[in-house]
């Protein structure tokens, strides 16, 4: 509808329904605010516009019909326009139901500033507030004077990038990124990572990354910065980076072979004690807990056989299984199994009394408690000697008793 058939519509309108008894405006408004001109680069968005208005006029303003409309030339297709105005020639609409004569409104809206701009141009865009086919409201005519910059890229050069980090440390580089506008953000990449800053130091144009550098793998890498201005144009700048494998716990052992590198007790290599809930040896568990039960024992030998004079289990829990093997001659058998009672056992009472076990024999008592790694204790008769005594371990599930308990 061209501009001339509006305001037929408006004094048609004011004439059938609005005929004043005496002088009266109907429609009317009162400058009261506006937002700040601006500085902007050719494509850049920027929000934050706003009018805002009294009502005059007899007239309530009502949603849907009382809007903000390009003026200067009414209905003028606005270069600035956005995709969030209703169209072209209206930035904003009334936010609220209804404003009544002596109340106000605000009209916000977003503006993006013409593509293609060569050179620095100031514009100035004019709007007036219109009750849509009926009047143009009187007062309410209003600029904002924006000046627009040609888009151009902005510069960025790495200042301070340390040649070599270690993964314990910080790593921190800086970069002097700088727009004929502004800048947006700079973004740091190493090792496919994107760290992003969007705040410059003071000086405004310092943009600094501190981050732990345990955050990028060991290895030489390519640091880019990239600064990206307001509307997208970009510059980049490139150092190299060794980033270093860190010892964090001084054990001596790298952190890529440390299985805990804040702990200088567990290592590769260190004795895992048992059942504490710390994986000191790096095997991936805890070790075990072990039986803990004593095997005192005594005997008598000749050059041929030897007698066992006293041989007594302490300590072992109730319901621990007890297997006694016996290899070579003079066993009285080659295997017993019983159950523990708890307190203590006289084997030799029960099984070795008359026993002459001849060198070469091995007598082998196993200590054995679910989830834990079982006590064994192996004697091998000597010729005229005291038997051979070792203490060996045995893991859940394992057959073998091992000389080593790790
Ligand atoms: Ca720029
Ligand atoms: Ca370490
Ligand atoms: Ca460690
Ligand atoms: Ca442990």
């Amino acid at each position: 509808m061209s501009v001339v058939a509006r305001l037929f519509g408006a004094l048609l309108l004011c004439a059938l329904f609005a005929a004043p008894a005496h002088a009266q405006q109907p429609w009317g408004a009162a400058f009261k605010g506006q937002c700040c001109y601006l500085t902007l680069e050719s494509g850049e968005v920027a929000g934050g516009q706003y009018f805002e208005f009294e009502n005059t006029g007899d007239q309530t303003w009502v949603q849907g019909n009382l809007k903000l409309g390009t003026a200067g030339a009414h209905d003028r297709a606005s270069a600035f326009w956005h995709p969030t105005w209703s169209e072209r020639i209206r930035p904003a609409a009334l936010p609220v139901q209804a404003v009544a004569k002596g109340q106000r409104a605000r009209f916000d809206f977003v503006v993006q500033a013409p593509t293609g701009v060569g050179t620095i141009t100031t514009f100035r865009e004019h709007f007036q507030l219109v009750a849509e086919l009926i009047a143009w409201v009187p007062g309410s005519e209003v600029y904002l004077d924006y000046t627009v910059l040609p888009s151009l890229p902005p510069s960025v050069g790495l200042k301070t990038v340390p040649p070599t980090v270690n993964r314990g440390g910080t790593l921190e580089v800086t970069a002097d990124a700088t727009d004929n506008r502004a800048v947006h953000r700079v973004e740091f990449s190493l090792a496919g990572k994107t760290f992003t800053v969007y705040t410059p130091e003071r000086d405004g144009r310092t943009y600094k990354l501190s981050v732990p550098a345990s955050e990028v793998p060991a290895g030489t890498h390519t640091l880019i910065a990239r600064a990206v201005d307001r509307v997208g144009n970009f510059a980049t700048s490139a150092a190299t980076v060794s980033v270093t494998l860190a010892d964090r716990d001084g054990d001596g052992v790298l952190e890529d072979a440390d299985c805990n590198d804040f702990n200088p007790a567990a290592r590769p290599g260190a004795v895992d004690r048992p059942d504490n809930g710390v994986d000191e040896n790096c095997d991936g568990t805890d070790a075990l807990p072990r039986v803990d039960a004593t095997i005192a024992n005594a005997w008598e030998w000749s050059s041929r056989t030897t007698r066992n004079t006293s041989l007594k289990v302490r300590g072992a829990p109730a319901g621990a299984r007890l297997e006694l093997r016996c290899a070579g001659r003079g066993c009285p058998f080659s295997v017993r199994r019983f159950t523990s009672k708890g307190g203590t056992l006289d084997l030799r009472r029960q099984y070795f009394r008359r026993a002459r076990f001849r060198v070469g024999a091995t007598l082998e008592i196993r200590i054995l408690v679910p989830g834990h790694v079982a006590k064994v204790a192996r004697f091998t008769m000597r010729r005229g000697k005291r038997p051979l005594t070792g203490y060996l371990c045995l893991p859940p599930g394992a057959t073998k008793p091992t000389r080593t308990c790790a």
